[in-house]
């Protein structure tokens, strides 16, 4: 396959400052009739190329006159053009009822819909198909009346009709150039929940959730969430919505979560249905982050959209950030952090430590799609986020209103993001540009000196990046970092919250009159993305974790407790149990906690982060020590977790930051009860499992009982089974449950799961569900004998040949075979091996597995 490389960016040879599109739409054969207005663009003589793929030419017309001197060099498309302005017209015929990839036009469960970005246009027809090419739409879509009554696009609509031959037509406009990934259209038997929303300036807005009839009442959330976005955004960034409509769509089949076409959003319908019967708070949640994200695309994505794709984190980074921000607002934004931030360990740094590792700004790929990932998302928002930090609130805001001011309407680029933040704020960021250019994450370690008698003490920091596949050698990054000193003896604060900008391979730091012995709370907040290294006793994380004032630091003190303790069980059968014991009490015992904070804090970290800290992944064991630590949680404190689940029960179902952290740790309380063995959790789970009146509960009590070998368990897994039954979404949780057993089983039992007749590998949620999640159950995943890489490898190949996008997100566990034994290293080895052998495999899974193989 042929590498795409950054340098090469050439302009646009021509523009298409307008495109007509006439849909004739049919499931199995839909024409497609292009209408574009060309101009050259500066002095390149060439001819016009279209991209385009898997579509026949018809016709091709300049002018209005056939022409026959076009030529296709491979898919794209060459029409010679003699002047600097002409009309060019295409004709295609595709069939969307064919398309599993779904990429272009395709058909979920009866309704026709697109997914555009990054390169799916092409599969529509023939078009410069690359975000610095922004064309005025319009649209005319003709359909069947019955089976299409309802018929969406970008923009407004602007005429309808009904034809004799029982079709009917729409034209819908939209006035703001775009690029051809933001087109969308949709058109199916679809019910819509109304709403309005009036702008700062007064413009009215009429919003649509269009689902099937019966999803219906499961959309008010969705919308809610919207109307809140639209406000937020006007508040915290003076954004304002610039249409007079604004859709949003759900479908089942869809390979990411939702898509901010202008306009006409299309989403996953997990990220929009949900009632307390069959979505849980943490459902809710994301419903709402997504829906604020792709709204807030509007702005940071579609007003200004990117250059070329390797800018794609200028919009992601800077939208999840937004996000974020968002969610943060709405409720308790100290667990918000603490969610992205254990978000971040469990995906960003795994991949900016293993061989798929890139730049939030890479330099190089084979396949566009294989770069929607953590690092251009997740690290890309870190990026943003450290920058606000440095620049602080009043000249962040200056710099993003004069982003949006010098760039409204145009494909902008990383650096001119930068940019904007210097000349808002005066400063220089030359250095910090680094996190854009080098990937991994850079390790800090921390040592505080105190002399008693001087009163003085001494932090020493020094950075580390380790090299990352294409770079050997790395420069000092610039790490913005929040630090406190407290008093080991008073518990009092000695300094104020400083923020060090880190910029050299080492610094001392130097504080006086330090009186008493000072304990170090570092990088709170978590100001930047790195691992911290420091070498704070178990006395000291547990003094944080009772006395920081800041949660973030408070939480992270008491997961590098867990964590110190978990590698040294792992590595030496120690048993440090009680240290964390202990803290864990103390928190539980403050009353002036938060619940959901409580929660978060109380809770292990995961297998997966575990074997991070390791130089070799041992699964069975690090497996071991965690359980062995959660019995102990669980024995220990059994009489506060039982006092916490029956003080946190609740009377009728409420969403509310409030309600939501009361089931949260009650429901972390009947996780630590069945940990410690006692005999009445079974029937406890059990009650719960039945009485629940929500999802987030019913869950809760068939994970623990799923988990375990509960007499109630079959029983559950079945009752859950049949109760939602023709609810895919629930189902999926179905799937999930079972996938992320930790039960001795679990790996055959997902080996089983995939041969139920209601596993399908043709719908995206499906496979994740049972695929993906298997993929992040490192024990059962890692199982010694290779069964568990074998799935995966057998399931990825059968997916490549539907769905190459989907086949290869799912591949990075296998890549992960430096961090284990030498024996699974081979196992893992010869499957990526066996995947990079199979004849007509797509360039998606291929750039994944040799890159994994490197
Ligand atoms: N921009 C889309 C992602 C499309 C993914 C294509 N491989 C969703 C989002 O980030 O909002
Ligand atoms: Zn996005």
């Amino acid at each position: 396959p042929q590498t795409i490389r950054r340098g090469d960016y050439r302009p646009p040879a021509w523009m298409v400052p307008e495109t007509r599109l006439d849909f004739d739409l049919d499931p199995a054969a839909t024409r497609v009739h292009a209408t574009l207005t060309v101009t050259r663009n500066g002095a390149d003589a060439g001819p016009l190329r279209l991209d385009g793929a898997g579509q026949a030419v018809q016709a091709v017309r300049v002018d209005g006159v056939a022409v026959d001197d076009w030529a296709l060099e491979g898919e794209t498309l060459i029409v010679p053009l003699a002047g600097d302005a002409h009309v060019v017209e295409t004709e295609v015929t595709i069939a969307p009822d064919r398309n599993t990839q779904l990429m272009g036009l395709y058909a979920s469960g009866g309704i026709l819909c697109t997914q555009c970005e990054a390169e799916g246009f092409r599969r529509i027809t023939y078009f410069p198909d690359r975000p610095d090419v922004l064309s005025r739409y319009s649209v005319r879509m003709t359909a069947d009346r019955a089976r299409y009554p309802v018929l969406l696009s970008n923009g407004d609509p602007v005429a309808s009709g009904v034809q004799d031959d029982g079709r009917h037509w729409a034209e819908w406009n939209d006035p703001f150039p775009k690029p051809s990934y933001l087109f969308a259209l949709v058109a199916g038997e679809l019910a819509v929940n109304r709403g309005s929303f009036t702008t700062q300036s007064g413009r009215a807005v009429e919003l649509g959730i269009w689902v099937r009839a019966t999803d219906l009442p499961r959309t008010d959330h969705a919308l809610h969430a919207l109307k809140l976005s639209m406000a937020w955004d006007e508040r915290v960034y003076g954004r304002e919505y610039d249409l007079d409509v604004f859709n949003i769509v759900a479908v089942d089949d869809f390979n990411f979560g939702a898509m901010e076409n202008k306009g006409l959003n299309i989403f996953n319908s997990r990220y929009i249905l949900a009632d307390p019967d069959t979505a849980t708070d943490y459902d809710y949640d994301a419903i709402a982050a997504v829906v604020a994200h792709e709204y807030f695309h509007n702005w940071t994505g579609n007003r200004i959209t990117c250059r070329d794709w390797f800018q794609l984190s200028l919009k992601e980074g800077f939208t999840v950030y937004r996000d974020q921000s968002f969610s943060a607002d709405q409720g308790s934004a100290a667990v918000k952090r603490i969610e992205d931030v254990r978000g971040l360990r469990a995906s960003q740094f795994p991949e900016d430590a293993g061989p798929l590792a890139h730049p939030v700004r890479p330099e190089a790929y084979q396949e566009i799609n294989n770069f929607y990932t953590a690092t251009i998302y997740n690290k890309g928002a870190e990026l943003i986020r450290m920058m606000a930090t440095i620049l602080g609130p009043t000249d962040f805001r200056a710099a993003t209103d004069l982003y949006f001011r010098e760039f409204d309407g145009t494909a902008a680029t990383c650096e001119d993001f930068v940019r904007c933040m210097e000349r808002a704020s005066g400063r220089d960021l030359s250095r910090f540009r680094l996190w854009y250019s080098q990937a991994g994450t850079p390790r800090l370690s921390a040592s505080l000196l105190h002399s008693a008698g001087g009163g003085r003490a001494t932090l020493r920091l020094a950075q580390h990046v380790p090299a990352t596949p294409g770079q050997p050698i790395k420069a000092p990054m610039v790490l913005p970092l929040k630090l406190r000193l407290f008093g080991a003896e008073t518990g009092r604060p000695l300094t104020e919250e400083r923020l060090v900008l880190l910029d050299e391979a080492d610094e001392t730091l130097v504080f006086e009159a330090v009186t008493e012995r000072p304990v170090l709370s570092i990088n709170r907040g978590f100001s930047a993305p790195v691992v911290v290294e420091s070498d704070r006793s178990a006395a000291d994380l547990a003094f944080l974790s009772a006395q920081d004032d800041d949660p973030f630091a408070r939480y992270e003190a008491m997961q590098q407790l867990m964590l110190d303790t978990l590698v040294a069980a792992t590595i030496s059968g120690e048993d440090r149990h009680q240290a964390v014991v202990d803290a864990v009490a103390n928190t539980l015992d403050d009353p002036e906690l938060d619940r959901a904070f409580v929660a978060e804090a109380v809770l292990l970290p995961s297998e997966a982060f575990v074997g991070d800290q390791l130089a070799e992944v041992d699964p069975e064991a690090i497996h071991q020590a965690r359980e062995a630590l959660r019995r102990a949680l669980g024995g220990a404190l059994h009489d506060r977790w039982a006092h916490l689940y029956a003080a946190n029960a609740q009377g009728g179902y409420v969403y509310s930051p409030e309600a939501k952290g009361k089931r949260r740790l009650r429901n972390v309380a009947l996780g630590y009860l069945a940990a410690s063995g006692a005999p009445e959790v079974g029937a406890l789970a059990w009650r719960q499992f039945e009485a629940a009146d929500n999802m987030t509960d019913r869950q809760a009590a068939l994970n623990t009982l799923a988990n375990g070998d509960f007499a109630e368990r079959p029983a559950a897994l079945d009752a859950f089974y049949r109760r939602y039954a023709g609810n895919s979404l629930v189902i999926d949780k179905w799937f999930q449950t079972q996938a992320l057993s930790t039960r001795d089983d679990a790996a055959d039992a997902v080996v089983a799961l995939a041969r139920h007749p209601d596993f399908t590998l043709a719908n995206p949620n499906r496979a994740r569900a049972l695929v993906g999640a298997f993929g992040v159950n490192q024990r059962a995943f890692n199982r010694a004998d290779g069964a568990g890489y074998r799935f995966l490898a057998d399931q990825l190949l059968q997916l490549d040949r539907l769905n190459p996008q989907t086949a290869a997100k799912l591949l990075p566990p296998l890549g992960r075979w430096r961090r284990f034994d030498a024996p699974r290293a081979a196992l893992m080895r010869a499957e990526l091996e066996r995947i990079v052998a199979q004849p007509g495999l797509s360039k998606d899974l291929f750039e994944q597995a040799s890159k994994s193989l490197a």
